[in-house]
């Protein structure tokens, strides 16, 4: 709602990068003829996982329904894009291992806490500082960086990569895949 085109046409977002990201992919394969579908975790926590906390059973869950979810879409033959914190590595796993080899692509949008915590557009960070959000990732609650990942997208000091250079780095690896 808060969005503005850019000058290649991607809609621009400010606040959280992850869910950003995924709407600017999935107006990058559109424009190009494919179909797509964001699972935003924060979007499917309102609904078919609003039953599910921020525990870590609970994050299972949420991550392999979610991977059900796009199992179902791709095989439809439609991109699904999950942009979800996935914090286990063991969860991500799981997922992993419900699609044929090569179908899951694993982005990690590496942006430093710091970076995360100035940008704190719910003001959710400020929260967990406070305590009154406990198990919050990065704060009192683990992200297991991937060992092994097919994308890294790293968001570094002033080396900040522009959003539509991002989406052009996963879109050609899907297009040589
Ligand atoms: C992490 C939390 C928490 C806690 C609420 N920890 O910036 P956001 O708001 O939109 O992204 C976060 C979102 C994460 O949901 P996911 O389904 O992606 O998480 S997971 O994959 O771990 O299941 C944040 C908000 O929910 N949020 N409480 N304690 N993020």
């Amino acid at each position: 709602s808060t969005g503005r085109l850019d000058d290649e046409g991607f809609t621009s977002y400010f606040g959280e990068s992850k869910s950003t990201l995924a709407c600017a992919l999935s107006q990058g394969l559109h424009m190009r003829g494919k179909l797509s579908y964001v699972l935003d975790g924060d979007n499917v926590r309102h609904g078919l996982n609003s039953d599910l906390s921020f525990k870590a059973k609970d994050r299972a869950e949420n991550i392999r329904r979610i991977g059900e979810v796009a199992k179902l879409f791709a095989d439809a033959g439609i991109i699904c894009i999950a942009s979800l914190i996935s914090p286990y590595r063991s969860d991500r796993g799981a997922c992993r291992s419900l699609l044929p080899e090569g179908d899951f692509i694993e982005v990690y949008l590496d942006v430093p806490l710091e970076v995360c915590e100035s940008r704190d557009p719910k003001g959710l960070y400020k929260l967990a500082r406070a305590g009154k959000i406990k198990g919050f990732t990065g704060i009192d609650d683990p992200y297991e960086p991937p060992l092994n990942c097919e994308i890294v997208l790293q968001q570094k000091g002033k080396d900040v990569v522009p959003l539509c250079k991002m989406t052009e780095t996963v879109i050609s690896y899907l297009g040589e895949n």
